[in-house]
């Protein structure tokens, strides 16, 4: 792989800007109780479902493997299902969000102030919904967050969920810049697959749901982004 002089950064949402996944679980939670639903995901359980990206997904993979006695629902009839639950589960992460239930990690605010004065462009690839990335960006950058970031690619404009790379394809596309000329960064070892796949070098900060992953192939594995800097981040790019 070439390495051109670093231009972009690419960041992943749940787990890499905010350690978000135990408010998701709440939300999720949350939503089956107010439907009345005998569904109730632990933290042992969602450590397994989050190997499925997607919140949506991730209900459709619980519903059909874990709960054969709800599969002779019809297929329409379980889209629609899961699609209303998702509608309230989501409400209420982005009431939990907006109430302060998420903090970005340590060294994500810095380091995004920094690149974006160094004239880097910045761009986000996740595979949750516009609404939370919304809602997490705004407390913690305020009201203009969205003007850090030269592209957004998510869960609306992105349907097929990593390890696809289509979220990071479409990134770059809409950064207008070589893979090579970027790095990505995060959590999971379905963000690392999607990234490697887009020909994306990738700096990985695994979560306590995340740390078991199999991250080979990543640029650097890292306790955080606390400390990392532009110059850090040209000297990886460079080297890699
Ligand atoms: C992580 C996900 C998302 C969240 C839940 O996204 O896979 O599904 O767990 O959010 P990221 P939704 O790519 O940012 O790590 O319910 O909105 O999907
Ligand atoms: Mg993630």
């Amino acid at each position: 792989m070439t390495s051109a002089a670093l231009q972009g950064l690419i960041f992943d949402v749940d787990g890499t800007l905010a350690d978000t996944e135990t408010v998701h679980l709440a939300a999720f939670n949350q939503a089956f109780a107010d439907l009345g639903m005998d569904w109730h995901w632990d933290e042992a359980l969602y450590t397994r479902l989050l190997e499925v990206s997607g919140g949506k997904e991730r209900m459709q993979h619980y519903w059909q493997q874990m709960r054969p006695d709800m599969r002779a629902i019809d297929a329409m009839a379980v889209e629609q299902t899961i699609a209303r639950i998702h509608e309230i589960k989501t409400a209420h992460y982005e009431a939990a969000v907006n109430d302060g239930a998420v903090r970005l990690r340590p060294g994500v605010l810095a380091l995004i102030e920094e690149a974006f004065a160094a004239g880097l462009r910045l761009a986000i690839a996740t595979t949750t919904s516009p609404v939370n990335i919304a809602a997490l960006l705004r407390r913690a950058m305020g009201s203009d967050w969205r003007s850090r970031f030269v592209a957004v690619q998510d869960a609306s404009s992105a349907p097929l969920k990593k390890p696809h790379p289509m979220v990071y394809q479409q990134t770059l596309a809409q950064l207008g810049l070589p893979a090579t000329a970027c790095l990505a960064f995060e959590d999971s070892a379905n963000g690392l697959q999607s990234a490697l796949a887009a020909g994306l070098a990738s700096i990985i900060t695994p979560t306590h749901f995340t740390a078991h992953h199999d991250f080979a192939g990543a640029l650097r594995v890292l306790p955080s982004l606390d400390g990392v800097g532009v110059d850090t981040l040209r000297a990886w790019r460079a080297a890699a």
